[in-house]
């Protein structure tokens, strides 16, 4: 008799702590952020991401925890963001230029020569024109967060100096999955290939490709200089990467979730971009010492270059919408004109 009320009593009391222990259990299981980015470890994309994660774990002390998959291990920038919007991937962080397809205002950012440097590149992105182009990411599914930058473009290939329009002839050049970008270097007479940038360095290593462009930062990361042989100093764009999120996701997520969320992409938005211009500043001349041959354009030449691409603009104002186009040269005027 003693030893049965014994065990009930054990059992009574097991049945009164498991409870309370499933439920703090379920408290304490972080939530897990799956974050896919298209660079490799070692590139800035990599570095940022990296800040990004011990700054969302600091702030939601361990309840939200980030596993960063590099390298398009979860697929190259176009499958991530499917992904997102269906709910099978929280996070990622890739160009704007890809997104088009989604949402066709992020064309402005692929207009060429639209950006002039990085002060006129952060109050654009950063002021209203970025966030309206950011907010209508929410209608397509996808919940867009800071902007990262990229860079400016350069033009990198095995064949030959490039230091005019004429010397694109014959180039095979891959592009990212994006028409204005297609038509910029259609326009320029290369032989425009659009690809996705995970199978970019086996496509100019086994010369499918003669050529590609991309910042400093990412030809040295990506070791774009051991297959190719000349840099063309054109900084023919300026391009953003974004951060996302998948809206299915977000919405789910409490307040305090979702300003932890916030306050570390702009924490990493802010590392990112010092990062990418102090490894930028450097890049060239670490490019040259690996063995690039590197060559400016004339100011004549490139001058050329700007006036064969004028055409791309309107396509890109029809594209985007007029009162976009419109309020983006204004802003842009304004920060020329207080220079
Ligand atoms: C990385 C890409 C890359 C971009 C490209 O996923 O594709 O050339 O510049 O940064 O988004």
């Amino acid at each position: 008799m003693k030893a049965i009320r014994r065990t009930t009593l054990a059992l009574t009391a097991a049945a009164l702590l498991a409870a309370p222990l499933a439920a703090l259990a379920q408290d304490i299981k972080p939530r897990l952020i799956r974050f896919g980015y298209g660079l490799n470890e070692q590139s800035n994309q990599g570095r940022a991401t990296r800040l990004f994660a011990e700054q969302v774990e600091k702030l939601s002390a361990g309840k939200m925890r980030v596993r960063a998959v590099g390298a398009a291990a979860l697929g190259p920038d176009t499958q991530m963001q499917q992904a997102l919007i269906g709910g099978a991937q929280e996070m990622m962080v890739g160009s704007t230029a890809t997104l088009v397809g989604i949402t066709k205002e992020m064309a402005l950012w692929d207009t060429p020569f639209l950006i002039n440097n990085v002060r006129e590149a952060d109050a654009l992105l950063d002021g209203p024109v970025g966030q309206k182009v950011m907010d209508k990411l929410q209608e397509k599914g996808l919940v867009g967060l800071v902007y990262w930058e990229n860079g400016f473009r350069n033009l990198t290939n095995s064949k030959r100096p490039v230091t005019k329009a004429e010397d694109f002839d014959g180039i095979k050049l891959r592009v990212m999955q994006n028409p204005v970008f297609l038509e910029t270097f259609k326009s320029l007479g290369a032989n425009a290939v659009p690809l996705p940038f995970s199978e970019l360095f086996s496509a100019l290593e086994t010369k499918t490709v003669d050529g590609q462009e991309n910042p400093y930062n990412t030809i040295l990361s990506s070791k774009f200089y051991e297959v190719q042989k000349y840099l063309s100093v054109t900084n023919h764009v300026y391009s953003p990467w974004i951060v996302l999120a998948s809206k299915k996701w977000w919405d789910g997520l409490s307040a305090d979730e979702k300003k932890v969320l916030l306050t570390a992409a702009k924490a990493s938005r802010d590392f990112e971009r010092k990062d990418t211009r102090e490894e930028g500043a450097k890049a060239l001349a670490d490019l040259k010492a690996k063995g690039m041959q590197v060559n400016e354009l004339s100011t004549a030449e490139s001058a050329r270059m700007r006036d064969k691409l004028t055409k791309i603009n309107a396509s890109v104002a029809a594209n985007v919408g007029m009162d976009l186009w419109n309020e983006a040269q204004a802003e842009l005027k304004k920060m020329r004109g207080a220079k």
